[in-house]
């Protein structure tokens, strides 16, 4: 007959389906997101057409176009800043695929300042549409080209407003883009200005995780043991 005491097959129960159900690690799908790397794993739209501004990816505090300072990376020695001394459309982007079934949570550190005493908003990405000053962050159909309008936008993280405050120190910015799962999306940051207008972006993360299944909670471990 064996006599080991209740409670030693308690805790092995409780022990055995905590391991069985452990939470998987967070996996991070942003390639990059410090820029601690340079360029690697980002693209940018209009490099090879506009030469009086551009997403740049240092850690310089004077923007090379504008002359205008910068806030320094809030994260190591890189951040990626939009500088420019003339109208244009300048975007960074980034594509990822987010796993079936996972949940999907979009983060970064975002500052900027406005010279101008106005913002502008519009869907439309091309200056010369119509009068355009805004910061956009959106997820991006990536089938379609880098500089789509509202066609191409599935989910706006944030864009500058009227009444958005003209001046912005490190900001956090979030996102729930679990909606996403299975699917493969752009991250696009985009920046157009008509005046002076600066913009920096670092610590873009977009963090994986499996939803916690019921038998791992508290609740869940207990009822699994009176099985
Ligand atoms: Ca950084």
């Amino acid at each position: 007959m064996n006599s080991r005491p209740l409670h030693v097959f308690v805790l092995g129960i409780l022990f055995g389906v905590g391991f069985f159900f452990a939470p998987a690690h967070a996996v991070e799908l942003v390639t990059n997101g410090n820029f601690e790397s340079g360029d690697t794993g980002w693209a940018r739209f209009n490099d090879a057409t506009d030469l009086t501004g551009k997403w740049i990816i240092s850690g310089a505090l004077v923007g090379p176009f504008s002359g205008l300072p910068q806030l320094a990376p809030p994260q190591g020695a890189n951040q990626a800043f939009s500088d420019q001394n003339f109208v244009g459309t300048r975007i960074l982007y980034q594509d990822v695929s987010i796993p079936t079934g996972m949940n999907a949570t979009l983060s970064l550190t975002l500052w900027y300042h406005n010279y101008a005493t106005y913002w502008i908003p519009t869907t439309f990405t091309s200056y010369n549409e119509f009068p355009v000053h805004m910061i956009r962050i959106d997820v991006m159909n990536p089938a379609l080209v880098p500089n789509a309008s509202a066609i191409g936008i599935l989910k706006t993280v944030f864009v500058t407003q009227t009444g958005t405050p003209l001046d912005q120190p490190y900001k956090t910015v979030t996102a729930d883009l679990s909606q996403f799962a299975g699917q493969s999306i752009r991250l696009r940051f985009l920046c157009i200005a008509r005046e002076a207008l600066t913009v920096g972006i670092d610590q873009v993360s977009l963090q994986a995780d499996p939803p916690v299944p019921a038998a791992n909670t508290t609740w869940g471990a207990l009822r699994a043991s009176y099985r």
